[in-house]
């Protein structure tokens, strides 16, 4: 057996964070969550923000239980963070925050997203430039909207760090802007790998807030000496900047076929449905279908529509007091949701009332009463109709990427906490007509750790790592069937 390297993966969830240790020995990661906190932004007067300093309290706790958990003389060799995507941390050259950190469904934006939407030339200039569709929590419209409401900021920050980027700093103590999370920001120039002038200066966002962005795997030094001397363990571990945004990684790690004809779905509070490729999707019919263009480590694309993924399921369940608390309750519901008919209508889940309502469940109500539909009448109805509505908009998108890029995909491979929900898998592949072939994976911590493996020199390339993957990976698949649902396991 060769001697295993051990690694930390920092993934920050948007509801949850997690700490994961990695193994890797012969061929084979092994993961240990060995830290797991739930996440929330909260409003003040108006406005949402992330709890930062919590977020990084979690994050040290975490790299004390991984310290703890390897076993006698072993070391950390790295540690990667990945968050989501579009919020940042504005700083000044000590590293300060200037400002509170916006949490992106802060409805600060929507002036600028509705001004911009009825802008034709404009919305045509951006989305040839930088390849991202205006959407509300845009990076460009959050940063825009600050810059013209608080002026004085200009003189206080001078870096915009995106939040990996930020927690890197923490870790490294080295200011950086890392190429897959820069692109989730609508400021990133979609034919290069440097900003674009134009996004900037339509959002009068100062350039000098960035640097040009690095590519994943680059190693970023040292654990800061406040880590590194509280264990041996530490005292060599390497801060690398994996991609930091978790869609990215979660990408990385899917064991796609090399044939290039699997369709991506990270699927988790958002539904992230795409795929890799060489080029960009553009033009106006990308641009209608909300087609995101955001990159992969090392340059490529990664054409992507976001649907509103679990966001709708977890936002329902905190309306019932008879939600599931436990993985033996969680069957029980899906059960019961399994055996109720298939919904007459489903929900149309692009809705913005589904954005960030005060009750999800009063959102849906209001979305079903305007289309004069029957309201689910328990629990089990609403998990079955959102499971069903989410099937249809992963088909949607798949379709739209179809009929603009020529391509016909094979199978819809699935990560994220939603691969473990046997109705939304069966749904998406009944209204895919394709199989969904769901993995017993954890996707952003394992493409977070890819990413250090390779960057260490332990993994020749993510071809080879992806093959190691799939060769000890456990899979369901779900063949599409028009009203049940079969299962077969392999
Ligand atoms: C998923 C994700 C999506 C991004 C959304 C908002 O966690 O990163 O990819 O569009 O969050 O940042």
């Amino acid at each position: 057996m060769s001697r295993p390297l051990f690694t930390v993966a920092l993934d920050f969830g948007a509801t949850s964070g997690r700490v994961i240790l990695g193994q890797w020995s012969d061929h084979r990661l092994t993961l240990n969550e060995v830290h797991r906190f739930p996440n929330a932004f909260h409003s003040l007067a108006g406005h949402d923000y992330w709890d930062v300093a919590t977020l990084w309290h979690e994050a040290q706790t975490g790299l004390r239980k991984a310290v703890a958990a390897l076993p006698k003389n072993a070391a950390l060799s790295s540690i990667g963070v990945d968050c989501w995507g579009v919020d940042h941390a504005l700083v000044n050259d000590d590293g300060r925050l200037v400002f509170p950190v916006h949490a992106y469904r802060d409805p600060r934006t929507q002036p600028g997203l509705k001004r911009l939407a009825h802008t034709r030339a404009a919305l045509d200039r951006l989305y040839a430039a930088t390849g991202i569709p205006n959407v509300f929590y845009n990076s460009s419209l959050q940063l825009g909207e600050l810059v013209a409401s608080c002026p004085a900021i200009e003189d206080l920050a001078t870096r915009c760090l995106f939040l990996p980027d930020y927690f890197n700093f923490l870790l490294s103590g080295r200011m950086e802007n890392e190429l897959t999370i820069a692109s989730t920001s609508q400021l990133l120039d979609v034919h290069g790998l440097d900003w674009s002038r134009a996004a900037l200066d339509y959002f009068r966002i100062p350039a000098q807030w960035f640097s040009q962005p690095v590519l994943a795997g680059t190693k970023l030094g040292r654990l800061q000496r406040e880590f590194a001397a509280t264990s041996p363990a530490l005292a060599r571990t390497q801060v690398i900047a994996v991609p930091g945004h978790d869609t990215a990684c979660a990408y990385d790690a899917m064991p796609a076929s090399p044939d290039g004809n699997d369709l991506f779905l990270s699927s988790g509070t958002w539904s992230l449905v795409g795929f890799e490729s060489e080029k960009p999707v553009l033009g106006a019919e990308a641009m209608t279908a909300r087609i995101s263009n955001e990159r992969i480590g090392d340059g490529r694309y990664r054409p992507l529509t976001n649907v509103i993924g679990l966001w709708l399921l977890e936002g329902t369940l905190k309306d019932f007091e008879s939600r599931p608390t436990n993985d033996r309750e969680w069957a029980t519901l899906i059960t019961t949701a399994e055996k109720l008919p298939v919904p007459a209508a489903l929900l149309d889940v692009t809705d913005p009332g589904f954005v960030n309502p005060a009750s999800m469940r009063a959102a849906i109500d209001t979305h079903l009463r305007k289309r004069r539909l029957k309201l689910p009448s328990n629990l089990a109805g609403y998990v079955r109709l959102i499971c069903a509505s989410l099937g249809r908009g992963h088909a949607d998108a798949m379709r739209a990427f179809e009929r603009m890029t020529g391509k016909t995909f094979r199978r819809i491979l699935i990560v994220g906490g939603g691969s473990k929900n046997r109705l939304l898998c069966q749904a998406t592949a009944n209204e895919a007509g394709i199989p969904v072939v769901s993995f017993a994976l954890e996707g952003t911590a394992v493409g977070n750790i890819a990413s250090q493996l390779i960057s260490i020199g332990a993994v020749k390339n993510l071809a080879t790592f992806r093959q190691h993957l799939g060769n000890n990976l456990e899979q369901t698949v779900y063949l599409p069937l028009a009203r049940k649902g079969s299962v077969s396991n392999n």
